[in-house]
């Protein structure tokens, strides 16, 4: 079996900018990973497509990345059984509160782990991707831990600095 791999789906290009903290962490953790632009709306049967294919060539988990009326991570979940994060953008009038209710509020039956709004989300959603996929890969879940025991340490060494 191929080693999973991640698939990062987002509406448009104009999510990439944000997106792009979601791609850098990946590669950091060093879990493989590939990118599209497609979106629930503009291109809904590239999408479900594209799923389905990548479910059977071997991807683990899929991140979904949507603004406004933000249906794409619901609309991945629909067309796999594989774990969907859902990462809503902050663009439009309402700063993304609209794309956080329409990737959470899904019906029961098709989850989607919905992270949070912009910045904080695109990165912890790289972060639960690898601690989806560390639970089957000894070496992932050590460079997380490493990550996470290195962030510690810089916010304690920030303290002691203000300390003094
Ligand atoms: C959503 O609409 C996209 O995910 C993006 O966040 C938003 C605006 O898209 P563009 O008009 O910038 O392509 O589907």
């Amino acid at each position: 079996m191929n080693t999973p791999f991640v698939a990062v789906l987002m509406g448009s290009d104009s999510d990439l900018p944000v997106m792009q903290a979601t791609l850098d962490l990946l590669k950091t953790l060093e879990v493989p990973f590939e990118v599209r632009i497609s979106s629930a709306h503009r291109t809904p049967e590239a999408t479900a497509r594209y799923v389905k294919e990548a479910d059977a060539r071997g991807c683990g988990v899929f991140i979904a990345a949507a603004g406004l009326a933000a249906h794409l991570a619901g609309a991945v979940a629909a067309n796999t059984l594989k774990p969907v994060i859902g990462v809503p953008m902050e663009g439009g009038p309402l700063n993304g509160m609209d794309a956080l209710l329409s990737t959470v509020q899904m019906p029961g039956g098709i989850p989607v782990a919905c992270v949070a709004i912009g910045k904080a989300g695109a990165k912890n959603a790289a972060y639960l991707a690898a601690q989806i996929l560390g639970l089957g890969d000894a070496a992932l879940a050590q460079r997380l831990s490493s990550d996470r025991q290195a962030k510690a340490e810089a916010i304690l060494a920030k303290a002691n600095v203000l300390q003094h």
